[in-house]
């Protein structure tokens, strides 16, 4: 069996197992060429070709974390933009992908209502959605998905209050996490820490990142 026939399948198995991304894997060819298995709490080492490694003569190590995780920014407004691109610029920082969509549970429902009945087969992770006024996206959102979803209260009228109360207060069995008013950001790091419950390396990031914001704090 080649080396790409190898990867092929690798990679094929990372994308009938989406949820199995974020997890570094290493699988091995055994020396009977036998099927591809897993390597328990291998290394996070990523070698395309054949290597040798932790015993196994005929290895394949394929990071399927590289694949990435993909988080959906959703607003109701193109004015909700300049607050929402925060979200999408600290995502960049973790290198995480984001699609970042204009979509209202009033204006295009139909649409609305599709993306988030398709988030989770397209791929997304978590979903953050954010909304002024009477804000009812993000709890259309976490209506039809299984993903977490946060929302993002959008000061848009009387300071905010009308999207916070309209957000954060859905009724028992349909959650959705909200942030502060405008606060795209910790939305972003919020998905982050979600995220980083099962990606070890961005559980690392998420760590520096503490650091550093804990530095920049003392420095004042
Ligand atoms: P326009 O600027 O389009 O008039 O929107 C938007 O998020 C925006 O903050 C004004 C405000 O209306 C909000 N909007 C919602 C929803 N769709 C648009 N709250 C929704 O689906 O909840």
């Amino acid at each position: 069996m080649g080396v790409s026939h190898l990867a092929t399948k690798v990679t094929y198995d990372a994308l009938e197992h989406p949820q199995s991304r974020s997890m570094p894997a290493l699988y091995a060819l055994s020396p009977l060429h036998g099927p591809l298995e897993r390597v328990p709490d291998a290394p996070l080492a990523v070698c395309d070709a054949i290597c040798i490694q932790n015993g196994y003569t005929t290895v394949a190590a394929v990071t399927v974390g590289a694949m990435g995780h993909k988080v959906a920014i959703v607003m109701g407004s193109g004015s909700d933009r300049p607050v929402m691109e925060k979200a999408a610029a600290m995502l960049d920082q973790f290198d995480i992908e984001s699609d970042v969509r204009v979509l209202s549970a009033h204006k295009t429902p139909d649409q609305a209502l599709e993306f988030a009945t398709n988030a989770a087969d397209n791929g997304f992770e978590v979903l953050i959605a954010g909304a002024g006024k009477a804000a009812h996206l993000a709890g259309v959102m976490a209506a039809k998905s299984l993903l977490p979803v946060i929302g993002v209260p959008i000061s848009a009228s009387l300071d905010g209050m009308d999207a916070l109360l309209a957000t954060v207060q859905m009724p028992t069995g349909i959650p959705v996490a909200t942030v502060a008013i405008d606060g795209a950001a910790n939305a972003a790091l919020l998905a982050v820490a979600i995220l980083a419950v099962s990606d070890e390396g961005l559980r690392d990031k998420l760590a520096q990142y503490r650091v550093d914001l804990a530095e920049k704090t003392l420095a004042g």
